[in-house]
């Protein structure tokens, strides 16, 4: 028998996994218990549920009884279409990413473990804004407890691979599999179904960087044969910036938003700021974005763009696409 979910619980579900502190996961878990279907069908997640419950209520009370234990923690909130995050191997060259691509000036220098600790930028495309995030590296052993909160809460991430270093591709294999020891799953394509509700698919590209470097192209043929077929790969150099502009409009269209700008009647549009939203949001969805109250009132909205004619009437469960223009009505 289907345990028929309702979009809330997927949602407080969804939420539960990008929590990145134990009392967060806390209250998700509780939202979760709420909106469980409370029948025969359901008995096995909602005793899943309770143990997740209990054994979080510890993890809360004993982080509250040993504050130092917990170690450091950095949270950093989320800001534009998405927050992307910069991994990889060390020296792959993830700080002079995020300074090509925003205004941020972390440090960059020729040596390994320059990166200790997160470093944030905006990046702009067109007209919105996406949330970058340098990261140290990861190896086999090095990979702290706040950072991999991090990559599970991301909504995507960039990993950075050295092409001008033989060991360059295998540090990011170790990247990929040293996350993967903490059920973090860095994935092109996540799977429709995830039966391990406790591994976390993260979508990922690759940045294949030191285009420039002799013998980069040998490791690129490497880079290929080895990550082909898991994501998306994208060859640059960072430091002359070939390749760059292609790169922003990849981790951009990677979220899979669309930008949908708002008017008020008799107003035009503001086509300054466009609210993001997944591709696929509905109206009503949408509404959500802009206020809380105003979807609960939603009766009706007027659509110009693709997918209506101008200043069409639809209901909230009309779909959306980039660029329409919406008139809200409550
Ligand atoms: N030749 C070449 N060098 C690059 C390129 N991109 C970055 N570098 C150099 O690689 C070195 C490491 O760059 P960082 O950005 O500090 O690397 P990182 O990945 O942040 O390093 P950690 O923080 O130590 O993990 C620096 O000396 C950069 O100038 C590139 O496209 N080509
Ligand atoms: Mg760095």
């Amino acid at each position: 028998m289907a345990v028929n979910l309702t979009p809330q619980y997927h949602e407080a579900e969804l939420e539960y996994k990008r929590a990145q502190t134990a009392e967060e996961r806390l209250e998700c878990l509780k939202k979760m218990w709420q909106l469980v279907p409370k029948h025969k069908a359901s008995e096995k997640l909602q005793a899943e549920l309770k143990t997740k419950i209990s054994e979080t209520k510890e993890e809360v009370e004993s982080d509250r009884k040993n504050p130092k234990k917990a170690g450091v923690s950095y949270k950093i909130p989320r800001q534009g279409a998405g927050q992307v995050l910069l991994l990889g191997g060390p020296n792959a060259g993830k700080s002079r990413l995020l300074t090509r691509l925003t205004r941020a000036t972390p440090e960059v220098a020729p040596y390994p473990f320059t990166t200790r600790e997160p470093y944030a930028g905006m990046m702009e495309w067109e007209d919105v804004r996406v949330q970058l995030i340098d990261t140290p590296p990861i190896t086999p052993d090095y990979l702290e407890g706040w950072q991999t909160s991090m990559v599970r809460s991301a909504d995507a991430c960039v990993l950075v691979v050295d092409l001008a270093d033989d060991d360059g591709p295998f540090a990011a294999d170790a990247v990929i599999e040293r996350l993967a020891q903490v059920k973090t799953v860095l994935v092109g394509q996540p799977p429709t179904e995830n039966p391990d509700p406790s591994v976390q698919h993260v979508r990922t590209l690759l940045a294949a960087n030191k285009l420039d470097a002799d013998g980069a192209a040998d490791r690129l043929d490497v880079v290929r044969e080895m990550f082909a077929e898991r994501f998306p790969i994208h060859a640059l150099d960072v430091e002359s910036g070939n390749a760059i502009e292609t790169l922003r409009t990849a981790i951009y269209q990677f979220l899979n938003k669309i930008r949908v700008y708002t008017k008020r009647p008799g107003k035009p549009a503001d086509m300054d700021s466009p609210f993001t939203c997944p591709v696929g949001s509905t109206v009503g969805q949408m509404a959500e974005l802009v206020h809380r109250d105003l979807a609960e009132k939603l009766k009706s909205a007027r659509i110009w763009g693709q997918g209506a004619f101008d200043g069409q009437t639809v209901t909230r469960d009309h779909v959306l696409h980039d660029k329409d223009v919406v008139e809200l009505h409550a």
